[in-house]
């Protein structure tokens, strides 16, 4: 098959918009399934996990390869819920082209909106998909007027819904100016009906008028009044969408299968194959400025990014890549050049679903699992060790919520931090720790779902049943200004002596992360053990100061310092320049940060003072107020995640169960200093 007729892409959207029913749908049609799996009776082949069939949600992503009119598509499922946003980030980072699928009625939510912004962050282009157009209030128009207004989609309408709601018997294909309706699982073309003709014309000038912005020629044909032909249509949105100018808009309603055959179509006429996309751009591993590209040819090296990693019961651990370019067979040697160690590749497997079948071969463009791998995690490069370079990897956010989590029996405790341990390699977004005062392992995720189910697989997958303690906040650690300290260790008991001192400035380094600067002059402290100086940090970092969580966002020199040619060691070092670096730590000023999260309210008319008052007390910061239905509005602000326990049910109560909301996190700030004492002393109590 030539790579022109490959289409890698994703399906994303809000909560509940219907991606996995789209996605059932089109491998019906497309032939892969005989029938149609509903995700509500827990029957879809996407939704496989025993923890997305009893939810009704999906929460790992899935891929799927199925064919339409000799372009074979690979498809990659993913999940709405803000948990599980990391699936959505690794699925956009490999994906060439995305169905963003809008709920007829729902239109722009918040986590459609995450995850456009994603989308734009990885240079997706995409198609939207207006679903659900036969439920109670649906509204393609005022769809797309959202789409406009609040993701700058440059929307356009390539469809037409002939009804909606109950009514809602067809759809208008604007380009070709054609009409269809479905009966049963077929599709029927019919007369446009004589009430649309002129809105199905009118609409597909607007068409028109959009691209002649972009090509000539249609300018051309346009200002001198001849009929644009329908190929010509085509082929130059097929070239706005590749080049993110512009979004198609496509309607229909999956669950009464109707529209999937044309959404089928539209994802071979207009999301790019791996040759549009064209050369992959990565990094130079010795200088960053330089960067190196591979364009998706076999006789380029090999260059893949490993995206997703599962550890399966009965082939061990599976390791999804995206292959850019050159050709990977089984067994090969390639080199992971993050981690900067040779792999070698044991069998490749393609996935379906939850089938897999064995290849022995893979080339550019192609998605497949690697068995065998040992060092490499998600986002990390594979290539040719002749040739290598750096991919651009996967964004993660931050953990937020974390729960301390002990074996129910005690002798289990090897076999839980083991399996916790294989979670969180498939699992960048969750995290676990050893706090060193309490002696327990605490875990960490974006949410209590999130942690919920992981709870859940650790029972189910691994036979481990645990006991948890209540959600908490994951704060972390940062300092407010610089400060300096001078620390000699020295002891002598006995034979041989410890000795060891440093001199340690620190400094707040904002969004930054942790740095570490050597400005050592004249070997007073020896190379070797300049490394250790840095690993003595990092471990006090990673166990936090003053609360006991990871501290964040500083930059740390080492300007000065002296050894013993006897007494001094790599552990000698590594006890001073911790115990230097906590003493500056203290010095300078330390505070708490806390999460706070964009938080989404939609609420009937009526509710909207007690809500507002409500959030105020939380702390909360209202940015915005608009009316999205009529009587109802949404409400868009920002709280700290410590003041939102519980709030669900509250905002139950004060609604009569009318009003919802969504919750997903934006950024650290510092706990204001009124409150900071109090939640330390909190926090410390809780460990006694
Ligand atoms: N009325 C109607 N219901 C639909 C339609 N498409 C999907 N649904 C229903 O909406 C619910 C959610 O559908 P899903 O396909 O699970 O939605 P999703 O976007 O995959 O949800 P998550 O993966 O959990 O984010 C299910 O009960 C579907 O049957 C549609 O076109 N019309
Ligand atoms: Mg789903």
């Amino acid at each position: 098959m030539s790579l022109s007729k490959l289409r890698n892409i994703g399906i994303a959207a809000h909560i509940d918009a219907g991606k996995t029913t789209v996605t059932e749908r089109i491998l019906f049609f497309t032939g892969v399934n005989r029938k149609t799996g509903e995700v509500h009776d827990g029957e879809s082949t996407m939704d496989f996990m025993k923890q997305e069939q009893e939810r009704g949600i999906t929460i790992a992503s899935a891929a799927i390869t199925c064919h339409w009119k000799g372009s074979q598509i690979n498809l990659i499922d993913t999940p709405g819920h803000v948990d599980f946003t990391v699936e959505v980030e690794r699925s956009l980072r490999v994906i060439d082209g995305l169905i963003s699928v809008f709920c007829a009625v729902g239109g722009v939510e918040p986590q459609t909106e995450t995850v456009w912004n994603q989308a734009d962050r990885y240079k997706v282009p995409r198609i939207a998909f207006v679903n659900k157009m036969d439920r109670t209030g649906a509204d393609f128009y005022e769809v797309i007027q959202q789409m406009n207004k609040y993701l700058d989609a440059k929307a356009i309408a390539f469809q037409l819904p002939i009804g909606a709601e109950d009514n809602f018997t067809g759809i208008i294909d604007v380009i070709e100016q054609k009409a269809y309706t479905f009966i049963d699982f077929e599709r029927k073309e019919i007369s446009i009906p004589e009430d649309y003709k002129t809105t199905a014309e009118e609409a597909r000038i607007h068409v028109v008028e959009k691209l002649a912005d972009y090509n000539e020629e249609i300018m051309n044909l346009y200002f001198s009044e001849v009929f644009v032909p329908s190929e010509l249509l085509k082929n130059a949105a097929r070239d706005a969408v590749i080049k993110l100018l512009f979004t198609p808009v496509f309607c229909g309603a999956a669950y009464k299968n109707k529209g999937i055959q044309l959404l089928l179509d539209a994802v071979v006429d207009y999301l790019p194959s791996p040759i549009d996309t064209g050369a992959v751009i990565g990094m130079d591993i010795n200088d960053p400025e330089k960067s190196r590209s591979r364009n998706p040819s076999r006789k380029e090296p090999f260059a893949a990014l490993a995206f997703k990693l599962i550890h399966d019961p009965f082939v061990g651990q599976q390791t999804f890549v995206r292959i850019y370019s050159g050709v990977l067979t089984s067994g090969m040697q390639l080199l992971n050049s993050t981690k900067g160690k040779h792999e070698r590749t044991g069998r490749i497997l393609k996935i379906h679903a939850k089938d897999r079948e064995e290849i022995h071969e893979a080339g550019p463009g192609d998605i497949v699992a690697l068995i065998g791998l040992k060092f490499t995690k998600t986002g990390d490069t594979l290539c040719d060790s002749a040739h290598p370079l750096f991919l651009e990897s996967i964004h993660v956010p931050p953990s937020v919520i974390e729960l301390k989590i002990n074996p129910a029996k005690r002798k289990e405790q090897e076999k839980m931090i083991d399996s916790l341990r294989k979670l969180t390699n498939e699992d960048p977004s969750f995290n676990m720790r050893y706090d060193n005062e309490t002696e327990e392992t605490v875990i960490s995720g974006m949410g209590e779902l999130h942690l919920e189910i992981i709870i859940d697989r650790l029972k189910r997958e691994f036979g481990c049943d645990v006991e948890v303690g209540q959600p908490a906040v994951a704060f972390r650690e940062t300092i407010s200004h610089e400060s300096d300290f001078d620390y000699k260790h020295a002891k002598q008991s006995g034979g041989k002596g410890q000795f060891a001192r440093t001199v340690l400035r620190i400094e707040p380094n904002t969004g930054k992360g942790y740095e570490f600067i050597d400005k050592i002059k004249g070997g007073v402290i020896p190379s070797e053990f300049i490394g250790s100086v840095n690993k003595g940090i990092q471990k006090t970092i990673n166990e936090g100061i003053i609360a006991g969580f990871p501290i964040v966002d500083v930059k740390v020199t080492l300007l000065d310092g002296s050894y013993h040619p006897v007494d001094s060691s790599d552990m000698a070092f590594q006890t001073c320049a911790s115990i230097c670096f906590k003493n500056a730590f203290m010095k300078a000023g330390p505070i708490l940060l806390e999460p706070i999260m964009k938080i989404e309210v939609n609420t009937p008319d009526e509710y909207i003072g007690d809500i507002v008052g409500n959030l105020n007390r939380r702390r909360g910061k209202i940015e915005a107020m608009r009316r999205f239905r009529k009587g109802a509005q949404k409400l868009n602000g920002f709280v700290p995640l410590m003041e939102m326990f519980s709030y669900a049910t509250h905002l139950r109560n004060i609604s009569s169960g009318r009003a919802n909301y969504s919750m997903e996190f934006y950024q650290y700030e510092a706990v204001p200093r009124s409150l900071q004492e109090d939640e330390l002393k909190k926090i410390n109590e809780k460990k006694k």
